[in-house]
């Protein structure tokens, strides 16, 4: 990296070679991050207008957190939700979609760390795709861990939208207005996405490491919108390196290419995920 901190011309930009390697490839991975959904509307953590630059990241996406301020972590969902609902996927969820109904999931697995639903939506069969950070729309127990999905979620997102007769004043949430766990009658709701500093959801992380396992090697890594600084799920990218994998990032900024150490023999495509990743894999 030379001291402007810009990529040495090391990566390849060559569109037709990766399509030559990607079309003998037998194994791909892939890592998905918020710059896949930015063509959608949805704002990305980091990026310009980034949700983290109008919010303190550690304001709303830690335990401690939802434990301190409940109403403002929840508020901050419920506009995330509204958002993402209002988005559709774009065409680069799309592509990645119909690469996994094509190859199969021997062939292409999809890890994401958006919490969306944009790739559900776009038809990308849920055995080829897993949620690192879990689901928007799901919602858990702080207590019981008991989960609430599709129309349970709802009704319960339903009397949080709504403000109850006597907040009819302040739309603002309060505490009293948060619901609490049918089952265990005790524990607070909270949107079933993982915070920092909590662990990965056990299941997603075996079957991913029973997939990357199920060969000795990797033939393609797909880094996709993501700026590669929250662990685990960027260490996917070295795991697929150790094993053979060539990889080809694609992102707007160069910047946050540069942390990956990009090699000659893997790419790096410079531009917007909706207009590349349709091409890529076409
Ligand atoms: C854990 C759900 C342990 C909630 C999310 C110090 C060093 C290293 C690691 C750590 C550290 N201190 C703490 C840690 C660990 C921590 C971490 O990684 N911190 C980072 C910030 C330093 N990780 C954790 O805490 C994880 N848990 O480690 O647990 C443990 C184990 C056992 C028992 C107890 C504990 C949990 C991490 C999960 C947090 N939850 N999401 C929510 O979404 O609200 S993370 C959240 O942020 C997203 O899910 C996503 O993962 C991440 C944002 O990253 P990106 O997707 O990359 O988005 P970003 O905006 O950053 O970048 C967008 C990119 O797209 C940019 O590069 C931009 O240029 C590009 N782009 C924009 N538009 C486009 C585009 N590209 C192409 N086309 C476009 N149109
Ligand atoms: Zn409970």
């Amino acid at each position: 990296i030379s001291a402007t901190g810009f990529l040495r011309p090391r990566a390849s930009r060559s569109l037709s070679t990766f399509q030559s390697h990607l079309s003998v490839s037998v194994r791909t991975l892939s890592l998905l991050g918020a710059g896949l959904s930015a063509p959608s509307g949805l704002q990305t953590f980091r990026g310009l207008g980034g949700l983290w630059r109008t919010y303190d990241a550690k304001e709303l996406s830690t335990p401690a957190a939802f434990e301190r301020n409940p109403a403002l972590v929840w508020t901050f969902y419920l506009e995330r939700r509204r958002a993402a609902r209002a988005a559709h996927p774009n065409k680069a969820h799309k592509a990645l979609a119909e690469m996994a109904q094509r190859v199969g999931v021997e062939g292409f697995l999809a890890i994401s760390m958006n919490i969306d639903g944009l790739s559900e939506r776009a038809g990308h069969p849920p055995e080829a795709l897993k949620l690192l950070h879990g689901n928007l729309f799901d919602i858990k127990c702080t207590k019981c861990e008991h989960i609430l999905q599709g129309d349970a979620a709802d009704e319960v997102i339903q009397s949080l939208e709504k403000p109850s007769a006597e907040s009819s004043g302040s739309p603002a949430l309060r505490r009293e207005d948060i619901p609490k766990c049918s089952s265990c009658q005790s524990g607070l709701l909270r949107p079933a996405v993982v915070w920092f500093n909590e662990p990965l959801p056990f299941e997603t992380l075996s079957s991913i490491y029973s997939w990357i396992q199920a060969s000795p090697t990797i033939d393609t890594m797909l880094v996709i919108g993501t700026s590669a600084e929250v662990y685990p799920a960027t260490a996917y990218i070295e795991v697929a390196r150790q094993k053979g994998a060539r990889i080809a990032v694609v992102n707007v900024e160069k910047e946050d290419v540069g942390l990956l150490a990009l090699e000659e023999q893997d790419w790096y495509f410079e531009g917007h995920a909706a207009v590349l990743v349709p091409e890529m894999l076409s």
